[in-house]
Protein backbone atom coordinates (compact mmCIF):
# COMPACT_ATOMS: atom_id res chain seq x y z
CA UNK A 1 0.00 0.00 0.00
CA UNK A 2 1.68 3.41 -0.79
CA UNK A 3 2.07 5.70 1.99
CA UNK A 4 -0.27 8.38 1.92
CA UNK A 5 1.30 12.13 1.79
CA UNK A 6 0.49 13.08 5.18
CA UNK A 7 2.11 9.80 6.79
CA UNK A 8 5.54 10.64 5.89
CA UNK A 9 5.29 13.93 8.45
CA UNK A 10 4.50 11.19 11.16
CA UNK A 11 7.05 8.73 10.46
CA UNK A 12 9.28 9.30 12.88
CA UNK A 13 12.34 7.79 14.04
CA UNK A 14 13.21 7.28 17.90
CA UNK A 15 11.02 6.96 20.74
CA UNK A 16 11.83 2.90 20.83
CA UNK A 17 11.91 1.29 24.12
CA UNK A 18 14.20 -1.47 23.12
CA UNK A 19 16.78 -2.31 20.26
CA UNK A 20 17.31 1.70 18.81
CA UNK A 21 17.16 1.56 15.62
CA UNK A 22 17.36 -2.10 14.58
CA UNK A 23 14.11 -3.05 13.80
CA UNK A 24 13.03 1.48 13.79
CA UNK A 25 11.01 0.90 10.27
CA UNK A 26 8.26 0.91 8.32
CA UNK A 27 6.73 -2.28 6.18
CA UNK A 28 3.97 -0.57 4.01
CA UNK A 29 1.64 0.64 6.10
CA UNK A 30 2.49 -0.83 9.58
CA UNK A 31 5.74 -0.09 12.01
CA UNK A 32 7.72 -2.99 12.55
CA UNK A 33 9.41 -2.44 15.76
CA UNK A 34 11.57 -5.09 18.34
CA UNK A 35 7.75 -5.57 19.65
CA UNK A 36 6.42 -5.87 15.95
CA UNK A 37 9.12 -8.67 16.00
CA UNK A 38 8.07 -9.89 18.94
CA UNK A 39 4.70 -10.46 18.65
CA UNK A 40 4.71 -11.72 15.07
CA UNK A 41 7.40 -14.56 17.18
CA UNK A 42 5.01 -15.34 19.46
CA UNK A 43 1.80 -15.42 17.06
CA UNK A 44 3.52 -17.77 14.96
CA UNK A 45 4.76 -20.31 17.57
CA UNK A 46 1.53 -20.28 19.17
CA UNK A 47 -0.81 -20.83 16.30
CA UNK A 48 1.37 -23.35 15.08
CA UNK A 49 1.62 -24.86 18.46
CA UNK A 50 -2.80 -24.75 18.24
CA UNK A 51 -2.21 -26.81 14.87
CA UNK A 52 0.08 -29.00 15.75
CA UNK A 53 -2.72 -29.72 18.84
CA UNK A 54 -5.41 -30.09 16.52
CA UNK A 55 -3.31 -32.72 14.40
CA UNK A 56 -3.11 -34.64 17.36
CA UNK A 57 -7.13 -35.44 16.99
CA UNK A 58 -9.57 -36.21 17.57
CA UNK A 59 -10.98 -33.47 14.94
CA UNK A 60 -10.42 -30.91 12.59
CA UNK A 61 -13.62 -29.85 12.70
CA UNK A 62 -12.86 -25.95 13.82
CA UNK A 63 -15.53 -25.37 16.26
CA UNK A 64 -14.78 -28.44 17.85
CA UNK A 65 -10.93 -28.01 18.47
CA UNK A 66 -9.73 -27.50 21.75
CA UNK A 67 -6.61 -27.10 23.31
CA UNK A 68 -7.00 -28.23 26.97
CA UNK A 69 -5.01 -27.17 30.51
CA UNK A 70 -3.21 -29.91 32.46
CA UNK A 71 -5.15 -32.19 34.23
CA UNK A 72 -5.42 -30.48 38.77
CA UNK A 73 -3.32 -33.27 39.71
CA UNK A 74 -0.44 -31.39 37.66
CA UNK A 75 -0.98 -28.72 40.34
CA UNK A 76 1.28 -25.86 39.29
CA UNK A 77 4.23 -28.12 37.87
CA UNK A 78 4.83 -28.55 34.15
CA UNK A 79 3.13 -31.25 32.08
CA UNK A 80 3.45 -33.05 28.88
CA UNK A 81 3.55 -31.87 25.75
CA UNK A 82 0.13 -33.98 25.06
CA UNK A 83 -1.42 -33.45 28.73
CA UNK A 84 -1.36 -30.16 28.75
CA UNK A 85 1.75 -28.94 28.23
CA UNK A 86 0.89 -27.64 24.76
CA UNK A 87 -1.88 -25.60 26.61
CA UNK A 88 1.13 -24.02 29.30
CA UNK A 89 3.38 -23.14 26.19
CA UNK A 90 0.22 -21.70 24.53
CA UNK A 91 -0.72 -19.47 27.32
CA UNK A 92 2.93 -18.33 27.49
CA UNK A 93 2.69 -17.18 23.94
CA UNK A 94 -0.50 -15.55 24.24
CA UNK A 95 0.89 -13.68 26.91
CA UNK A 96 3.95 -12.81 25.08
CA UNK A 97 1.86 -11.70 21.91
CA UNK A 98 -0.57 -9.46 23.97
CA UNK A 99 2.25 -8.09 26.07
CA UNK A 100 4.55 -7.39 23.19
CA UNK A 101 1.69 -5.13 20.94
CA UNK A 102 0.87 -3.38 24.12
CA UNK A 103 4.01 -2.54 24.41
CA UNK A 104 4.48 -1.51 20.50
CA UNK A 105 1.73 0.08 20.82
CA UNK A 106 3.16 2.26 23.82
CA UNK A 107 6.25 2.87 21.41
CA UNK A 108 4.18 4.44 18.57
CA UNK A 109 2.41 6.35 21.24
CA UNK A 110 6.12 7.93 22.30
CA UNK A 111 6.98 8.20 18.43
CA UNK A 112 3.80 10.50 18.02
CA UNK A 113 4.30 12.51 21.28
CA UNK A 114 0.44 10.98 22.36
CA UNK A 115 -0.83 9.80 26.01
CA UNK A 116 -0.83 6.42 26.71
CA UNK A 117 -4.31 5.56 27.01
CA UNK A 118 -4.60 2.89 24.16
CA UNK A 119 -2.00 0.63 26.02
CA UNK A 120 -3.38 1.02 28.98
CA UNK A 121 -6.32 -0.04 27.95
CA UNK A 122 -5.33 -2.92 26.41
CA UNK A 123 -3.52 -3.92 29.66
CA UNK A 124 -6.78 -3.83 31.10
CA UNK A 125 -7.93 -6.63 28.54
CA UNK A 126 -4.80 -8.53 29.48
CA UNK A 127 -5.38 -8.32 33.20
CA UNK A 128 -8.64 -10.04 32.55
CA UNK A 129 -6.65 -12.78 30.29
CA UNK A 130 -4.22 -13.22 32.78
CA UNK A 131 -6.51 -13.57 35.73
CA UNK A 132 -7.88 -16.39 34.47
CA UNK A 133 -5.19 -18.47 33.15
CA UNK A 134 -2.86 -16.87 35.14
CA UNK A 135 -3.27 -15.33 38.91
CA UNK A 136 -6.53 -17.49 39.49
CA UNK A 137 -5.00 -20.71 38.33
CA UNK A 138 -2.05 -19.68 40.79
CA UNK A 139 -4.19 -18.92 43.80
CA UNK A 140 -6.03 -22.47 43.27
CA UNK A 141 -2.71 -24.09 43.33
CA UNK A 142 -3.52 -26.00 39.74
CA UNK A 143 -3.12 -24.70 35.85
CA UNK A 144 -6.13 -27.07 35.28
CA UNK A 145 -8.52 -24.07 36.77
CA UNK A 146 -7.55 -21.98 33.42
CA UNK A 147 -10.29 -22.19 30.59
CA UNK A 148 -9.63 -24.43 27.30
CA UNK A 149 -8.50 -22.51 24.00
CA UNK A 150 -11.38 -23.56 21.72
CA UNK A 151 -14.20 -21.28 20.85
CA UNK A 152 -16.93 -23.59 22.21
CA UNK A 153 -15.19 -24.96 24.70
CA UNK A 154 -14.03 -22.12 25.96
CA UNK A 155 -17.89 -21.82 26.56
CA UNK A 156 -18.36 -24.74 28.12
CA UNK A 157 -15.33 -24.17 30.63
CA UNK A 158 -17.64 -20.79 31.13
CA UNK A 159 -20.99 -22.35 31.56
CA UNK A 160 -19.13 -25.28 34.42
CA UNK A 161 -17.21 -22.33 36.33
CA UNK A 162 -20.02 -20.40 36.68
CA UNK A 163 -22.84 -23.52 38.07
CA UNK A 164 -19.76 -24.05 40.71
CA UNK A 165 -20.91 -21.26 42.39
CA UNK A 166 -24.07 -21.86 42.21
CA UNK A 167 -25.58 -19.07 40.15
CA UNK A 168 -23.23 -16.77 38.94
CA UNK A 169 -25.28 -13.55 38.78
CA UNK A 170 -25.34 -13.57 42.81
CA UNK A 171 -21.41 -12.68 42.36
CA UNK A 172 -21.80 -8.98 43.09
CA UNK A 173 -17.75 -8.23 41.03
CA UNK A 174 -19.97 -10.11 38.04
CA UNK A 175 -23.59 -7.61 38.69
CA UNK A 176 -20.88 -4.50 38.95
CA UNK A 177 -19.17 -5.86 35.81
CA UNK A 178 -22.13 -6.40 33.91
CA UNK A 179 -23.51 -3.08 34.90
CA UNK A 180 -20.49 -1.09 33.25
CA UNK A 181 -20.58 -3.62 30.17
CA UNK A 182 -24.50 -2.35 30.05
CA UNK A 183 -23.43 1.27 30.55
CA UNK A 184 -20.49 1.17 28.54
CA UNK A 185 -23.02 0.22 25.35
CA UNK A 186 -25.53 2.89 26.83
CA UNK A 187 -23.18 5.59 25.86
CA UNK A 188 -21.34 4.66 23.05
CA UNK A 189 -25.34 4.14 21.52
CA UNK A 190 -25.93 7.75 22.95
CA UNK A 191 -22.83 9.52 21.65
CA UNK A 192 -22.31 7.61 18.30
CA UNK A 193 -26.45 8.79 17.79
CA UNK A 194 -25.75 12.32 18.92
CA UNK A 195 -22.62 12.87 16.46
CA UNK A 196 -24.16 11.22 13.45
CA UNK A 197 -27.31 13.34 13.84
CA UNK A 198 -25.27 16.60 14.01
CA UNK A 199 -23.18 15.15 11.23
CA UNK A 200 -26.35 14.69 9.69
CA UNK A 201 -29.15 17.23 9.45
CA UNK A 202 -30.66 16.26 5.99
CA UNK A 203 -29.22 17.23 2.59
CA UNK A 204 -29.10 20.77 1.87
CA UNK A 205 -28.45 21.61 5.33
CA UNK A 206 -25.34 22.44 7.10
CA UNK A 207 -23.77 20.52 9.25
CA UNK A 208 -24.14 21.61 12.98
CA UNK A 209 -21.20 20.93 14.96
CA UNK A 210 -20.05 19.63 19.27
CA UNK A 211 -22.36 22.64 20.13
CA UNK A 212 -25.66 21.82 18.58
CA UNK A 213 -24.89 18.06 21.09
CA UNK A 214 -24.43 19.70 23.94
CA UNK A 215 -27.33 21.77 23.69
CA UNK A 216 -29.24 18.58 22.63
CA UNK A 217 -28.48 17.15 26.15
CA UNK A 218 -28.96 19.72 27.92
CA UNK A 219 -32.30 20.69 26.46
CA UNK A 220 -33.07 17.06 27.10
CA UNK A 221 -32.25 16.01 30.40
CA UNK A 222 -30.28 18.97 31.66
CA UNK A 223 -26.77 18.65 31.41
CA UNK A 224 -24.06 17.94 28.81
CA UNK A 225 -20.70 15.91 29.56
CA UNK A 226 -19.03 17.95 26.60
CA UNK A 227 -17.29 16.88 23.69
CA UNK A 228 -13.95 15.30 25.96
CA UNK A 229 -16.00 14.62 29.04
CA UNK A 230 -17.80 11.78 27.24
CA UNK A 231 -14.64 9.83 26.11
CA UNK A 232 -13.05 10.11 29.31
CA UNK A 233 -16.19 8.55 30.54
CA UNK A 234 -16.31 5.80 27.63
CA UNK A 235 -13.08 4.56 28.43
CA UNK A 236 -13.82 4.91 32.32
CA UNK A 237 -16.87 2.88 31.78
CA UNK A 238 -14.63 0.25 29.16
CA UNK A 239 -12.55 -0.21 31.58
CA UNK A 240 -14.42 -0.79 34.78
CA UNK A 241 -16.50 -3.34 33.08
CA UNK A 242 -12.87 -5.52 32.31
CA UNK A 243 -11.28 -4.49 35.50
CA UNK A 244 -14.62 -6.13 37.64
CA UNK A 245 -14.91 -9.00 35.24
CA UNK A 246 -11.15 -9.91 36.90
CA UNK A 247 -12.49 -9.09 40.21
CA UNK A 248 -15.19 -11.46 39.98
CA UNK A 249 -13.16 -14.48 39.08
CA UNK A 250 -10.29 -13.52 41.19
CA UNK A 251 -12.63 -13.75 44.56
CA UNK A 252 -14.36 -17.04 43.23
CA UNK A 253 -12.38 -19.78 43.97
CA UNK A 254 -11.40 -21.33 47.85
CA UNK A 255 -8.70 -18.88 48.36
CA UNK A 256 -11.53 -16.05 48.66
CA UNK A 257 -15.05 -17.21 48.50
CA UNK A 258 -15.93 -20.85 46.93
CA UNK A 259 -19.44 -20.99 48.60
CA UNK A 260 -22.39 -20.59 46.49
CA UNK A 261 -22.96 -16.99 45.49
CA UNK A 262 -26.36 -16.19 46.54
CA UNK A 263 -25.42 -18.05 50.09
CA UNK A 264 -23.47 -14.86 50.40
CA UNK A 265 -25.96 -12.79 50.30
CA UNK A 266 -26.98 -14.32 53.74
CA UNK A 267 -25.34 -11.93 55.78
CA UNK A 268 -27.64 -9.12 55.39
CA UNK A 269 -30.77 -11.06 56.22
CA UNK A 270 -28.40 -11.53 59.26
CA UNK A 271 -26.92 -8.61 60.07
CA UNK A 272 -29.41 -5.71 58.95
CA UNK A 273 -31.84 -4.28 61.12
CA UNK A 274 -34.74 -6.81 59.62
CA UNK A 275 -32.55 -9.19 60.91
CA UNK A 276 -34.98 -12.35 61.57
CA UNK A 277 -38.11 -10.44 60.10
C1 LIG B 1 -15.03 -8.07 18.30
C2 LIG B 1 -12.48 -7.85 18.59
C3 LIG B 1 -12.07 -8.92 17.50
C4 LIG B 1 -11.78 -10.26 18.11
C5 LIG B 1 -12.33 -11.42 17.71
C6 LIG B 1 -11.94 -12.74 18.37
C7 LIG B 1 -9.84 -15.71 17.99
C8 LIG B 1 -9.93 -17.12 18.55
C9 LIG B 1 -9.29 -19.45 18.15
C10 LIG B 1 -9.54 -21.04 16.25
C11 LIG B 1 -15.15 -9.00 21.12
C12 LIG B 1 -10.99 -13.53 17.47
C13 LIG B 1 -10.94 -14.97 17.93
C14 LIG B 1 -8.51 -15.22 17.57
C15 LIG B 1 -9.75 -18.17 17.47
C16 LIG B 1 -9.23 -20.68 17.67
C17 LIG B 1 -8.84 -21.81 18.56
C18 LIG B 1 -13.90 -8.58 20.46
C19 LIG B 1 -13.82 -8.18 19.18
C20 LIG B 1 -13.37 -11.49 16.62
N1 LIG B 1 -12.62 -15.44 24.07
N2 LIG B 1 -16.61 -15.84 24.72
C21 LIG B 1 -16.18 -15.47 21.64
C22 LIG B 1 -11.99 -15.21 22.87
C23 LIG B 1 -13.18 -15.74 27.09
C24 LIG B 1 -17.35 -15.97 25.90
C25 LIG B 1 -15.98 -15.16 20.19
C26 LIG B 1 -10.61 -14.93 23.08
C27 LIG B 1 -13.33 -16.06 28.52
C28 LIG B 1 -18.77 -16.07 25.57
C29 LIG B 1 -14.51 -15.52 19.97
C30 LIG B 1 -10.42 -14.94 24.48
C31 LIG B 1 -14.78 -15.82 28.76
C32 LIG B 1 -18.80 -15.93 24.18
C33 LIG B 1 -13.97 -15.43 21.36
C34 LIG B 1 -11.70 -15.28 25.09
C35 LIG B 1 -15.37 -15.89 27.41
C36 LIG B 1 -17.50 -15.78 23.70
C37 LIG B 1 -16.33 -13.72 19.85
C38 LIG B 1 -9.20 -14.68 25.26
C39 LIG B 1 -15.10 -14.54 29.45
C40 LIG B 1 -19.67 -15.92 23.04
C41 LIG B 1 -15.46 -12.74 20.69
C42 LIG B 1 -7.86 -14.68 24.61
C43 LIG B 1 -14.49 -13.33 28.83
C44 LIG B 1 -18.82 -15.65 21.77
C45 LIG B 1 -18.44 -19.07 20.24
C46 LIG B 1 -15.73 -11.26 20.45
C47 LIG B 1 -19.01 -16.80 20.82
C48 LIG B 1 -17.40 -15.58 22.30
C49 LIG B 1 -12.61 -15.30 21.60
C50 LIG B 1 -11.94 -15.51 26.46
C51 LIG B 1 -16.76 -15.99 27.18
C52 LIG B 1 -14.27 -16.89 19.41
C53 LIG B 1 -9.65 -14.67 21.95
C54 LIG B 1 -12.81 -17.36 28.92
C55 LIG B 1 -19.85 -16.28 26.59
N3 LIG B 1 -14.98 -15.51 22.30
N4 LIG B 1 -14.38 -15.75 26.45
O1 LIG B 1 -16.42 -10.81 19.58
O2 LIG B 1 -19.69 -16.71 19.84
O3 LIG B 1 -15.06 -10.44 21.33
O4 LIG B 1 -18.34 -17.97 21.13
O5 LIG B 1 -9.23 -14.43 26.46
O6 LIG B 1 -20.90 -16.08 23.01
MG1 LIG B 1 -14.62 -15.85 24.36
C1 LIG C 1 -10.72 -12.19 29.13
C2 LIG C 1 -10.54 -11.29 26.76
C3 LIG C 1 -9.10 -10.78 26.76
C4 LIG C 1 -8.63 -10.62 25.36
C5 LIG C 1 -7.39 -10.32 24.99
C6 LIG C 1 -7.04 -10.14 23.54
C7 LIG C 1 -6.63 -11.85 20.30
C8 LIG C 1 -6.22 -11.33 18.96
C9 LIG C 1 -6.79 -11.08 16.63
C10 LIG C 1 -8.95 -10.29 15.69
C11 LIG C 1 -12.66 -9.88 29.64
C12 LIG C 1 -7.27 -11.34 22.69
C13 LIG C 1 -6.86 -10.98 21.27
C14 LIG C 1 -6.69 -13.32 20.48
C15 LIG C 1 -7.35 -11.45 17.96
C16 LIG C 1 -7.50 -10.58 15.63
C17 LIG C 1 -6.79 -10.24 14.36
C18 LIG C 1 -12.00 -10.16 28.37
C19 LIG C 1 -11.14 -11.18 28.12
C20 LIG C 1 -6.29 -10.09 25.98
N1 LIG C 1 -22.34 -13.06 32.25
N2 LIG C 1 -19.19 -15.23 33.66
C21 LIG C 1 -18.09 -12.54 32.53
C22 LIG C 1 -22.32 -11.82 31.68
C23 LIG C 1 -23.29 -15.77 33.33
C24 LIG C 1 -19.12 -16.52 34.14
C25 LIG C 1 -17.54 -11.27 32.00
C26 LIG C 1 -23.62 -11.44 31.23
C27 LIG C 1 -23.89 -16.99 33.92
C28 LIG C 1 -17.73 -16.90 34.27
C29 LIG C 1 -18.77 -10.38 31.94
C30 LIG C 1 -24.46 -12.52 31.53
C31 LIG C 1 -22.71 -17.84 34.20
C32 LIG C 1 -17.03 -15.79 33.78
C33 LIG C 1 -19.89 -11.37 31.96
C34 LIG C 1 -23.62 -13.54 32.17
C35 LIG C 1 -21.57 -16.92 34.08
C36 LIG C 1 -17.94 -14.81 33.42
C37 LIG C 1 -16.94 -11.45 30.60
C38 LIG C 1 -25.91 -12.66 31.26
C39 LIG C 1 -22.56 -19.07 33.36
C40 LIG C 1 -15.71 -15.30 33.48
C41 LIG C 1 -16.29 -10.22 30.03
C42 LIG C 1 -26.70 -11.55 30.67
C43 LIG C 1 -23.57 -20.14 33.68
C44 LIG C 1 -15.82 -13.91 32.87
C45 LIG C 1 -12.66 -12.16 33.71
C46 LIG C 1 -14.84 -10.24 30.33
C47 LIG C 1 -14.94 -12.96 33.62
C48 LIG C 1 -17.35 -13.64 32.92
C49 LIG C 1 -21.17 -11.02 31.61
C50 LIG C 1 -24.05 -14.78 32.68
C51 LIG C 1 -20.26 -17.30 34.42
C52 LIG C 1 -18.88 -9.41 33.07
C53 LIG C 1 -23.91 -10.12 30.57
C54 LIG C 1 -24.82 -16.74 35.04
C55 LIG C 1 -17.23 -18.21 34.77
N3 LIG C 1 -19.47 -12.57 32.45
N4 LIG C 1 -21.97 -15.72 33.51
O1 LIG C 1 -14.37 -10.62 31.34
O2 LIG C 1 -15.28 -12.27 34.52
O3 LIG C 1 -14.07 -9.81 29.38
O4 LIG C 1 -13.64 -13.00 33.13
O5 LIG C 1 -26.50 -13.67 31.52
O6 LIG C 1 -14.64 -15.93 33.61
MG1 LIG C 1 -20.78 -14.04 33.16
Amino acid sequence: MSMLSFERKYRVRGGTLIGGDLFDFWMGPFYVGFFGVATIFFTALGTALIVYGAALGPTWNIWLISINPPGIEHGLGSAPLREGGLWQVITFCALGAFIAWALREVEICRKLGMGYHIPIAFGVAILAFAALNVFRPMLLGAWGHGFPYGIMSHLNWVWATGYQYGNFHYNPAHMLAIAFFFTANFALALHGGVVLSASSPGRGKAVKTSLHEDTYFRDAIGYSIGPLGIHRLGLFLALSAAFWSAVCMLISGAHFYAGSWPAWWEFIRESITWAGQ
